[in-house]
C-alpha cells in the first residue's frame, strides 16, 4: 500500500513537472478615474486594477490571453521580454493591427522561457496612465523560496499628452516644481556664476537627470505598500525572500535600497545571473531585477525606491513593528552636474567624453551630483558586475553572406534638449527604413550616447548579450541603460522572423522617434499589417505631432499675445501687440528648422502695423518711425550663444532689419527676464514672475507701447 502511494505521489510529481497547460486570462481594458495625490485624474485599468493583474505561467505552458478593449479608443498590449511569434508581439501597425475600440483580440503563444517580465500598452502614452502589469514565468522546477512581485511606477495628474507638449515647448514648470531651474541668482549665491554663464554660452539647457515632474511614485499602485498582510508561510524573520522587481515607469529610474541589509541580485530582465551582493542599485525604466533580501528580525524594514531625480520615493515595508528607514538620498548638486557637462560640451553643440572610455555603468558621471558619495564603502550595482550563469556566446552564423554573417551597426544616440527631440544617428524612426537582417545572422550594435540623458534601449522579441568584460558569460538582457557619453556593445543572433522594434523605453523619447526596426524577412508576410493602409506612416505618426503653446500678457499698456504651433521640422508663430487706442502690430513667421541642433531656421512671414493715434506713452519721435505698413518678409533666425535669437530679414520693399532677442532668462527660479532690440530702433524689456503653472505677474517697457504691468497667461 505504502509503495503504491509512493508511486502515485511520484507520478503526480512528474505530471506536475511536465504539465504543459493551456492557461487563459481575460483582460478587460477600461477607462477609470483615480486619485493618487489629491486630484482626480483619468487612468486606464485592466479588470479594474492598476497595475493590471499579474499573469502567472510555468515554462512550457501555452498562453491564451483575451484582451477585451472596452474603451472608445484603440489600444495594444506588448509582452515585454517574451520570445514569441512576431504577430503576437503587440506593436500596433508594426506586428499587428491595433485592438480597436470595443473589440477583443486573442493572443496565443507558447511560453518558452522563465523569469520576471511584464506587459504594457504600446499605443501612444497609455502606459503612463496605468496600462501595465507583471508577467511571471516560473521554472518547471521552482526555487524553494517565497517570492513577491513589485512594480514601481510614476504618476502624473496631468494628461500625458500635456506632459509631452510641455517638454516640446521647453516649458520649465517641471524644473520649478523640482527646484532644478539652475537660475542665475542661485548660481551667483553658490559661487557657480561662471559655470552658469558657460552653460548658456554653450547653449545648454539646465542639467537634469529626468524630464518630468511626477505627483507620485507607486509601489504596486500605492505610494506605500506593506506585505505583512500578504505574508505567506516563510515570510518571517530571518527568512529570505525573493523580490521580483519591475520598473513599470514611463520615464523614471529608481534607486533601490533596503533598510534591512544587503541586496543580493540573482536575475536581470528575466535571466538568471551569478548572485552579486550590493548596497544599492539603479533600476532603469522597463528593466526587471530579481533580488533576494533577508528579513532581519521583528521590526519593520523599508525597501525603498527613490526617483533618480530624488524628488520623491515609494516604499515597500516588510513586517510589523518599529519602522527602520532606508537612508534618505540627499538632493542632487545640479551645479556640479552643470560643470561636468560644460566640460564635455563642445562649442558646436556636440559632446566629447574627453578620451574617457566609459561603458556598462561602471563610471557614473552623475555621481559628481551625489552628496552622499563620501561613503565609499557603498557598493552600487553596475552592468560590469552582471554575469550569466551559462555561456551566452553566439552561435556560428547560419547565414554567411556579406560580413561573414555579422552585421555591425553603429548607433549614436542623439538629441536636442532645446526642442526635446530624440533620435538615432540624428534620424528619427519615421525618416528611416526597416533595417534588414538575414535570419541566422549575428547582429552587433555599438551604441554611443551623445546626449545628456540616460536611455533605456529595449529590443523586442529576443535577448541581446551585453559585452561587459564577462567573456563567454556576458549577461543576456532586453533593456540596456546607457549613460551620457557611454559606449556599449550588444549583440544577438537574429533567429526570429518578423519586424522587431528597438527603441528607447522612456515613453516621451520613443514618441519623438528614438527607435529603429529590425526586419528579418519571412516567406509568409504578416497579413494583419500588410492589409492596413499606410501602416508604416501610422506606426511612426507620433513623432510628427503638432504642439500648441501661447503666452498672453494683459497689461496696462496693452495686450501682447504670442501663439506657437510647432512640430518636428516646422514652427508657425504669431506675435501681436495692441493697446486701447487700437494701435496694432503683428509679426508672423512660418519657419523650418535646419541642422542637427536646429539652431538655424528659415522663414517667410508678415509684418503688419496700424498706428491710429499716438498712445499716451509714446513720444512723437518714436511715432514717426512707426508708420502704417503691411509687409511680406523672408528671413533667417539663428540661436546664438547665451540663447540669443538673431533674426535677419528683408521685406518686399527691400528694407533689411536685424533683430535680437533673449527670452525667459531665469534670474531666480520664478523671475524671468525678456529683452529685444532691432535696427529699426525698437526695443523692449520685460520681467515676469511665475505665480502658477499658467499665470504670471508681468511688466515691460516697450518702445511703442511704453511702460505697463499686469498678468500673463501661459499655456
Ligand atoms: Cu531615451
Amino acid at each position: 500500500m505504502r509503495k503504491f502511494l509512493l508511486i502515485f505521489l511520484f507520478s503526480f510529481f512528474c505530471l506536475q513537472l511536465n504539465a504543459q497547460k493551456l492557461i487563459r486570462y481575460d483582460l478587460y481594458v477600461n477607462d477609470t478615474t483615480v486619485n493618487y495625490s489629491g486630484a482626480k485624474a483619468k487612468a486606464i485599468a485592466i479588470n479594474g486594477q492598476i497595475p493590471a493583474p499579474t499573469l502567472y505561467y510555468t515554462e512550457g505552458d501555452t498562453a491564451e490571453i483575451y484582451v477585451h478593449n472596452l474603451m472608445n479608443t484603440e489600444t495594444s498590449i506588448h509582452w515585454h521580454g517574451l520570445i514569441l511569434p512576431n504577430n503576437q508581439d503587440g506593436v500596433p501597425y508594426l506586428t499587428y493591427a491595433p485592438i480597436k475600440a470595443h473589440t477583443t483580440f486573442k493572443y496565443r503563444f507558447p511560453i518558452v522561457q522563465n523569469g520576471t517580465y511584464w506587459y504594457h500598452a504600446h499605443t501612444e502614452l497609455q502606459e503612463q496612465i496605468g496600462l501595465f502589469g507583471a508577467l511571471i514565468i516560473h521554472k518547471k522546477k521552482p526555487d524553494n523560496i517565497p517570492e513577491y512581485t513589485v512594480i514601481f511606477s510614476d504618476w502624473t495628474n496631468e494628461k500625458p499628452m500635456e506632459v509631452l507638449r510641455k517638454l516640446k515647448m521647453a516649458n520649465d514648470w517641471y524644473a520649478i516644481k523640482k527646484h532644478s531651474t539652475q537660475n542665475y541668482g542661485a548660481a551667483l549665491f553658490s559661487g557657480y556664476l561662471g559655470a552658469k554663464l558657460k552653460q548658456e554660452w554653450l547653449r545648454m539647457y539646465p542639467m537634469d537627470v529626468s524630464d518630468v515632474y511626477y505627483n507620485a511614485f507607486l509601489t504596486n499602485g500605492k505610494s506605500e505598500s506593506n506585505i505583512t498582510d500578504s505574508i505567506v508561510p516563510g515570510f518571517s524573520q530571518g527568512r529570505k525572500i525573493k523580490l521580483r522587481i519591475i520598473n513599470g515607469s514611463a520615464s523614471t529610474y529608481f534607486w533601490l535600497q533596503f533598510a534591512g541589509g544587503k541586496i543580493n541580485v540573482v536575475a536581470n530582465d528575466g535571466q538568471d545571473v551569478a548572485p552579486v551582493t550590493v548596497d544599492r542599485m539603479l533600476i532603469a525604466v522597463a528593466e526587471t531585477y530579481d533580488v533576494i533580501v533577508t528579513i532581519p528580525d521583528t521590526m519593520s524594514y523599508e525597501f525603498k525606491a527613490t526617483a533618480e531625480d530624488r524628488t520623491k520615493s515609494t516604499s515597500l515595508w516588510f513586517g510589523n513593528g518599529t519602522k527602520v528607514f532606508a537612508p534618505v538620498l540627499p538632493t542632487l548638486k545640479y551645479f556640479e552636474g552643470m560643470k561636468m557637462m560644460n566640460s564635455m560640451m563642445k562649442f558646436n553643440g556636440t559632446m566629447d567624453a574627453m578620451g574617457m572610455k566609459m561603458s556598462n555603468q561602471q563610471m557614473d558621471m552623475n555621481s559628481v551630483m551625489y552628496p552622499e558619495n563620501a561613503n565609499s564603502e557603498t557598493v552600487t550595482l553596475n552592468y560590469g558586475m552582471l554575469k550569466a550563469t551559462e555561456k551566452t556566446t553566439l552561435p556560428t552564423p547560419l547565414y554567411s553572406g556579406e560580413g561573414q554573417g555579422v552585421t555591425l551597426l553603429n548607433f549614436t544616440l542623439t538629441g536636442n534638449m532645446n526642442r526635446y527631440q530624440w533620435s538615432i544617428n540624428n534620424t528619427t524612426l519615421g525618416d528611416t527604413d526597416k533595417i534588414l537582417i538575414h535570419q541566422g545572422e549575428n547582429v552587433r550594435i555599438i551604441l554611443n550616447n551623445q546626449t545628456m540623458m540616460r536611455h533605456p534601449m529595449h529590443l523586442h522579441g529576443q535577448f541581446f548579450r551585453v559585452v561587459n568584460g564577462q567573456g563567454d558569460f556576458a549577461p543576456m538582457k532586453n533593456v540596456l541603460d546607457i549613460m551620457p557619453m557611454e559606449i556599449d556593445t550588444i549583440e544577438f543572433a537574429a533567429n526570429y522572423t518578423g519586424d522587431w522594434f528597438f527603441h528607447c523605453h522612456i515613453l516621451y523619447h520613443m514618441m519623438s522617434g528614438m527607435g529603429r526596426v529590425f526586419s528579418v524577412p519571412d516567406s509568409v508576410p504578416n497579413a494583419e499589417v500588410s492589409t492596413v493602409k499606410n501602416s508604416w506612416h501610422k506606426f511612426t505618426k507620433d513623432e510628427n505631432m503638432w504642439h500648441f503653446s501661447t503666452q498672453i500678457p494683459i497689461q496696462s499698456n496693452g495686450v501682447f499675445p504670442k501663439f506657437m504651433l510647432m512640430n518636428r521640422h516646422y514652427i508657425f508663430d504669431v506675435m501681436g501687440m495692441m493697446d486701447c487706442n487700437l494701435n496694432f502690430e503683428s509679426e508672423t513667421h512660418f519657419a523650418r528648422y535646419f541642422g542637427q541642433h536646429q539652431y538655424l531656421k528659415l522663414y517667410i512671414g508678415s509684418d503688419i502695423r496700424r498706428m491710429n493715434e499716438p498712445s499716451n506713452n509714446i513720444s512723437d519721435s518714436v511715432m514717426t518711425a512707426a508708420e502704417n505698413r503691411t509687409l511680406a518678409t523672408v528671413g533667417v533666425q539663428y540661436l546664438l550663444p547665451m540663447f540669443i535669437l538673431a533674426d535677419l530679414r528683408i521685406d518686399h520693399t527691400g528694407h533689411v532689419r536685424f533683430h535680437v532677442s533673449r527670452n525667459d532668462l531665469a534670474l531666480t527660479s520664478r523671475l524671468r527676464l525678456d529683452a529685444m532690440w532691432n535696427t529699426d530702433k525698437e526695443y523692449e524689456i520685460g520681467l515676469r514672475y511665475i505665480l502658477l503653472k499658467r499665470l504670471s505677474l508681468s511688466a515691460n517697457y516697450d518702445s511703442h507701447f511704453g511702460l505697463g504691468g499686469g498678468l500673463t497667461f501661459t499655456y
